[in-house]
């Protein structure tokens, strides 16, 4: 195992990074100004049903006119970078072809600014804001969907690489494809059994096509970031452990042996059946384009039991119900984060890893007197970052934390009824209130200063 991190301060690039993080539809609002296409998301939460209580969008958290007051509260609260995604209509409005400067320079002067104030840029490109006009070609069905992204990619590539050093392709091809085009919860909607593994396909072939664009434009840390949930057997059953073994291949497995090691996992078959396409040995190759770092989205963990009766996979999670919960209830289980995290560094060859989301929604309390106590979330949060410590000290080539969320934001299919931020936002007036747990990222931030000491990330009681 490696030694700990140390600080350098002469090369800031070797700072442990403290982020927050958010993306574009969740915050920014506005979603047609200045020129922008609409996106599948645009269309999916302007559609009866789709969204709880009819939320959309349409405002969020009106970050595209206040972005330069958000610059200020992270400044407030000392983080020294700053993960955000760009809206691809904004770019291109119709998904390809001509390009809409004035979305462009949305996100310069975003990014202008951030560094002004020392924090550090990191760019998804996609985080699920699929231009509408794509969607209408096929969307990630359509065997073009690579070609479409790395064009995409090369604009962005061009006009901010000079600035922006830490590049993500894709936020969670997972949810991209289970959520969009399987389980029909989040945009486009559909529910298609064949579809799904040709979308998670394409999708993989698009990271590959940004990723090589990227080397092209002489890009030098492009990631990729997945939503990772370590899997438990409810019981040392055989049916239980091949259970979790499916359900591990299918959440934690499908996107990553592909990047990492040029084929599926052999389970993909099994759980798929007739609907699985059979690849040539040369697409798979294809596939393999392993990224400078692996960006780790981790809420929860899942406790298996085999379900005939839950397709496709056949596995079901089981409610620890003596544990906490978060308002989504999913369990609050931090040691999940070191497992996972010691689990990649096993599998993948310890990559450079950057917990890119980790956070709860609770129901938090109201905003009083200027102040709001949401300890369940800083509990929350001093427990995930102590299990962030022990993978460190295992040797886990850890280089930076974001939470999720900076804002309290639009929570998809949840809309505005789940909030996840550090920094409230009033629904009505959008006016922005760092929470009780904001102040404790603020103090532990400061606690360890520019890089985390001996290995150790967890904050004193
Ligand atoms: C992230 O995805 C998103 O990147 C972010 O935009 C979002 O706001 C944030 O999380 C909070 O939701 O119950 O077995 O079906 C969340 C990834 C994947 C986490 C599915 C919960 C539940 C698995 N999610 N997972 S299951």
């Amino acid at each position: 195992s490696k030694p700990p991190t140390e600080i350098r301060s002469d090369s800031p690039s070797r700072d442990f990074l403290w982020g927050a993080a958010t993306s574009a539809y969740q915050i920014e609002g506005s979603p047609l100004a200045d020129g922008a296409g609409p996106s599948i998301w645009h269309r999916f939460a302007n559609t009866p049903g789709r969204v709880l209580n009819g939320d959309t969008g349409d405002i969020a958290c009106d970050h595209y006119r206040r972005w330069h007051e958000d610059v200020a509260l992270m400044a407030a609260l000392g983080v020294n970078a700053y993960r955000f995604s760009v809206a691809w209509a904004r770019i291109l409005p119709e998904g390809t072809g001509r390009v809409n400067q004035a979305g462009l320079d949305f996100y310069r002067c975003l990014v202008d600014a951030l560094l002004e104030q020392g924090i550090e840029p990191m760019l998804t490109l996609y985080h699920w804001d699929l231009p509408e006009a794509l969607d209408t070609r096929g969307g990630w069905a359509s065997d073009a969907s690579p070609g479409w992204f790395a064009d995409y990619a090369q604009v962005l590539y061009r006009a901010l690489g000079d600035r922006v050093r830490l590049w993500i392709t894709l936020n969670e091809p997972w949810v991209i494809t289970a959520g969009g085009y399987l389980y029909g919860d989040l945009a486009p909607g559909h529910r298609s059994l064949h579809e799904t593994p040709i979308v998670a396909h394409n999708l993989l072939r698009a990271h590959a096509a940004a990723l090589a664009s990227g080397r092209a434009e002489g890009i030098e840390r492009i990631g990729l970031a997945v939503n990772l949930e370590p899997q438990y057997p409810a019981s040392p059953s055989a049916e239980d452990i091949g259970a979790t073994a499916h359900r591990d291949a299918f959440i934690n497995r499908w996107f990553l042996d592909p990047v990492f090691l040029g084929r599926y996992p052999a389970e993909m078959e099994t759980i798929f059946g007739s609907a699985w396409p059979r690849h040539s040995p040369s697409e798979l190759d294809a596939l393999r384009a392993p990224p400078d770092f692996i960006g780790v989205n981790y809420y929860s963990r899942s406790v298996v039991r085999a379900d005939p009766t839950e397709q496709p996979v056949g596995a079901r999670r089981v409610r620890q119900d003596a544990r906490p919960h978060t308002a989504m209830d999913w369990e609050v289980y931090p040691q999940g984060l070191t497992d996972i995290l010691l689990w990649i560094q096993g599998r993948y060859g310890n990559p450079p890893v950057y917990i890119t989301e980790n956070g709860a929604a609770f129901d938090d309390p109201p905003p009083v007197a200027g102040r709001l106590h949401d300890r369940q979330r800083v509990a929350y949060l001093r427990t995930h970052l102590r299990a962030a410590s022990r993978a460190l000290r295992r040797g886990v080539d850890l280089r930076g934390y974001f939470a999720w969320s900076l804002l309290d934001n639009f929570e998809w299919s949840y809309g505005y009824a789940k909030r996840f931020g550090l920094v409230h936002v009033d629904p009505v007036d959008r006016q922005r209130l760092i929470k009780d747990s904001g102040r404790f990222y603020r103090d532990a931030i400061r606690r360890y200063g520019r890089g985390p000491r001996h290995g150790d990330l967890s904050a004193r009681d």
